[in-house]
């Protein structure tokens, strides 16, 4: 089948289930033979993931806010150069758990760096490419919570294992994202079972279709 090559990026807080329906869609896209990748952030190329092992397991004292960004930023703009524009040039969708805009809740929103300071970093690093939609899955702190205890047994790494108050922001962020820019957000309810979840992404993304 042939459709126009399109980026789609998963978002959300910790454990909301992106991960689940990043890789639901691309095999559902996939199913209807339409070319598609399914990659991650930070990470999708080698480079990228070294980087991610440094953001989410840092030596040291960790990373100052500044530096953070920087590396997020470092680690898109290979994906991007390496991975997702060519895949795109090739006609093949991408799916992207994660992409710019996590960068805009955590490091801008949360992190308080600011939102015109990631963008300039992404207009560098990646020449501004935007995901054609953006769907944030949402879903119950609790739920979240009772998932993520069952998956990981309390581990965490050093972003997720930020504060409650730090998450709330990137939660609020996202929600104001989505309502700035309807054209290129949706917002998904992940509460439910995954294939509840699976059919509200598949309800989002038909009109690309
Ligand atoms: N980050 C990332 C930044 O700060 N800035 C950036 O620019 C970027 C790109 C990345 C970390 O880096 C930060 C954000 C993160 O802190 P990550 O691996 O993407 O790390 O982090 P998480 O979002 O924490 O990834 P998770 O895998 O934990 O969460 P997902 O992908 O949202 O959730 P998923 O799909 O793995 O599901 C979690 C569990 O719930 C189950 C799944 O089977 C799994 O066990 N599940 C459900 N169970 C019941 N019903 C459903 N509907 C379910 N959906 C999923």
């Amino acid at each position: 089948m042939t459709t126009t090559a399109r980026l789609i990026a998963f978002e959300g807080g910790e454990g909301a289930g992106k991960s689940t329906q990043a890789r639901l869609l691309a095999a559902a896209l996939e199913a209807r033979g339409i070319a598609s990748i399914l990659t991650r952030e930070p990470g999708g190329t080698p480079g990228a993931e070294a980087i991610r092992d440094l953001l989410l397991h840092p030596p040291g004292e960790g990373w100052g806010a500044e530096a953070e960004a920087l590396l997020f930023a470092a680690a898109r703009a290979d994906h991007v150069a390496r991975l997702i524009r060519p895949a795109l040039a090739d006609g093949k969708w991408v799916i992207s758990d994660r992409f710019l805009d996590s960068s805009r809740a955590y490091q801008g929103a949360a992190g308080a760096l600011g939102d015109g300071e990631v963008r300039a970093l992404h207009a560098i690093g990646s020449g501004g490419l935007l995901p054609d939609l953006t769907i944030v899955i949402t879903a119950a702190n609790e739920r979240v919570a009772a998932r993520l205890r069952a998956r990981d047994g309390g581990a965490s790494d050093a972003i997720g294992g930020r504060g409650e108050a730090y998450h709330a922001r990137v939660e609020a962020a996202f929600a104001d994202f989505a309502a700035a820019e309807p054209e290129r957000f949706v917002m998904i309810d992940g509460n439910g079972t995954i294939e509840d979840v699976h059919a509200r992404v598949l309800a989002a993304v038909a009109p690309l279709c």
